[in-house]
């Protein structure tokens, strides 16, 4: 039998090197690996540092995914991705090449394992996940409000779309 599939949404993003294209090998990665189909993919927003704001500014984006991973195999595989573009995790929410985080996962409203918390910590709060995530799933329910709502109520100061090709990541 062929394991269930689930819909899940990620967040990227990258402030060193060339943070577009290792976001785009990184959803190209993830599409190859034959568990997980990319089934739509945002605009990319060049995005001001949050929570450590003396750093180059962002490159953020989010997809939506089919996978027939649970969720926590998806981010082990969403972890993988990042080691084989050469992240170092030096300091928290410092500087990335690569940061591909499982932000929800269909049919789990709630998550919580040693390794894994959904929805994502402090996504809600967070223009530069929630602007890119309504451009996909403007209804999906997080924490009880819709993306959207959520979205409107972030401080997008700053925040600008830098690529809105739809196959930017192709
Ligand atoms: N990621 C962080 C910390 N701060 N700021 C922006 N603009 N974009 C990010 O992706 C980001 C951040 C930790 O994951
Ligand atoms: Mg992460
Ligand atoms: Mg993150």
């Amino acid at each position: 039998m062929t394991a269930p599939k689930h819909k899940a949404w990620l967040g990227l993003g990258g402030n060193i090197g060339d943070p577009v294209a290792s976001m785009a090998k990184a959803l190209r990665a993830l599409d190859q690996t034959g568990d997980t189909r990319v089934l739509a993919v945002s605009p990319i927003y060049k995005t001001p540092p949050w929570g450590k704001t003396d750093q180059a500014w962002f490159h953020n984006a989010c997809a939506e995914v089919e996978t027939s991973l649970d969720p926590e195999a998806l981010l082990a595989a969403c972890l993988d991705v990042e080691k084989r573009l050469k992240r170092q995790r030096l300091e928290r929410w410092g500087p990335r090449i690569i940061d591909i985080d499982v932000l929800a996962y269909e049919g789990l409203e709630e998550f919580e394992s040693p390794t894994l918390t959904l929805p994502h910590p402090r996504m809600t709060e967070r223009a530069f996940v929630m602007v890119p995530l309504a451009d996909i799933v403007p209804d999906l329910v997080i924490s009880g409000k819709t993306v959207v709502q959520w979205a409107v109520l972030c401080d997008r100061t700053g925040i600008e779309i830098a690529r809105s090709d739809a196959g930017w990541w192709k």
